[in-house]
């Protein structure tokens, strides 16, 4: 007999900033416990859900600065519980009910951080219903294809304290014929950067909020050239066998329609912003560019796709913000040809499966991505292998809640079940 949902709860505990954020709970007839724990970005684009927290009310905590997230907590005892219990553990069934609940296209009234913990706790109640993992849950036969790793390096912007201008340095292993193969040149990629650092006179101990090196280079075109030697001092090939991605973030230096530069101190017109970065793209081997521009300078990211000078991924994050409605209008414009899935920018699991499913049918590859705030949750390597997104994107490998992302895809690609291809 299928286990039926039996009880549901949601309570405030930390990401691993050490701010609040939301996890839900479903226990079924069985006396299984499903929970899920939700990420929480720095860098949030302005058109993602509603991320609800106590700010300015009468339940804000003044030891979590008013960030405390109970009344998205309330939400998911008093009003999602109530409607799922009897249920079984189906994902489009529940995400329906909540959608019923709070029809606006941001999640406004429930809190998005609380349908996306309720909806993911749905789906783990429900591969485990199956006797299935979630990857192999979401795709049912056939091997599973293992994400190839995005892994940040560098970090700057609004997850360093502005040592850069650009967010981050990140490395793909491309060359990699497994995954274990890739993440065991990322690491020594990473060692290799701290090493190389201190050389040079920098902290290298103290990380970012993605365990990634806070590195305060005087421009974007250093903190590259670092990256290349330091992919080519442990032996492999930039460019070949590992090439740069970068996450320009450029939202957080927009201003009054200008790019303002705190590294060199100076301000480009988009026009101007986009030569910049033509440049960049020339001296370094660099093969992702994430948010080249602001989540509403449209104009300058279908006019940048028209000076690629090679096959370049132009990755929508703050743009798109795993939004049908953006998505759409970025495949009719051509603005991009990539797009990071972030579940918590959505807050269901079924509507952002329709936006990765509708970015690859228009040809643009998919990376799954996990926030600046996280968990010790795994459910995000799960979904980027179970919806064969291609590319995955959880950080630095450092801190437990990056590395166990990392470690759940081993385990996975020992399972034998999986197959690691090259998306490049
Ligand atoms: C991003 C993410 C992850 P944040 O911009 O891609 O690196 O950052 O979660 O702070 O939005
Ligand atoms: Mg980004």
């Amino acid at each position: 007999m299928t286990a039926t949902i039996t009880n549901v709860s949601g309570l405030q505990v930390l990401d691993s900033r050490g701010r609040p954020t939301v996890c839900a709970l479903i226990t079924l007839s069985d006396q299984s416990v499903h929970k899920v724990t939700v990420p929480s970005g720095a860098s949030t684009g302005r058109h993602e859900a509603l991320e609800l927290r106590d700010t300015n009310s009468q339940r804000a905590e003044k030891f979590y600065s008013g960030k405390s997230v109970s009344l998205a907590v309330s939400h998911i005892n008093e009003l999602i519980a109530p409607t799922m219990i009897g249920l079984v553990p189906d994902v489009a069934t529940i995400d329906q009910i909540m959608i019923q609940l709070d029809p606006t296209p941001r999640h406004e009234k429930l809190g998005a951080n609380a349908t996306l913990a309720v909806s993911l706790a749905t789906l783990k109640a429900g591969a485990h219903s199956h006797r299935q993992s979630i990857a192999r849950y979401l795709q049912p036969t056939g091997k599973l294809q293992l994400p190839m790793p995005m892994v940040n390096i560098l970090s700057g912007g609004a997850h360093a304290n502005g040592a850069l201008d650009i967010q981050d340095v990140l490395v793909i292993p491309h060359g990699a014929t497994s995954f274990s193969q890739a993440l065991s040149w990322v690491v020594a990629i990473r060692e290799s950067a701290a090493k190389r650092g201190a050389e040079q006179g920098f902290t290298t101990n103290l990380v970012a909020d993605e365990g990634g090196l806070g590195i305060p280079f005087a421009s974007s075109a250093k903190a590259c050239e670092f990256v290349a030697q330091c992919i080519e001092s442990v032996g492999l090939t930039a460019g070949h066998e590992v090439s740069i991605a970068l996450d320009i973030a450029a939202t957080q230096f927009f201003n009054d329609g200008q790019y303002v530069s705190r590294n060199s101190g100076k301000t480009f017109t988009s026009e101007q912003w986009s030569q910049q970065l033509l440049e960049l793209l020339d001296q370094a081997p660099i093969i992702s560019i994430e948010d080249p521009f602001a989540e509403d300078d449209w104009a300058a990211w279908k006019s940048f796709m028209t000076q690629l000078p090679r096959s370049i991924a132009v990755v929508g994050d703050d743009l798109f913000t795993t939004n049908a409605a953006r998505l759409a209008q970025g495949i009719q414009e051509k603005s991009a040809n990539s797009i990071l899935i972030k579940p918590n920018q959505n807050g269901l699991v079924s509507s952002t499966f329709d936006v990765l499913s509708r970015a690859k049918m228009s040809n643009f590859a998919t990376i799954v991505s996990a926030r600046s705030g996280e968990s010790e949750d795994t459910w995000l390597a799960d979904i980027a292998t179970g919806w064969s997104a291609g590319q995955i994107k959880v950080g630095s490998t450092h801190g437990s809640e990056r590395t166990a992302k990392w470690n759940r895809l081993l385990e996975l690609e020992h399972s034998d079940e999986t197959v690691f291809t090259n998306p490049f």
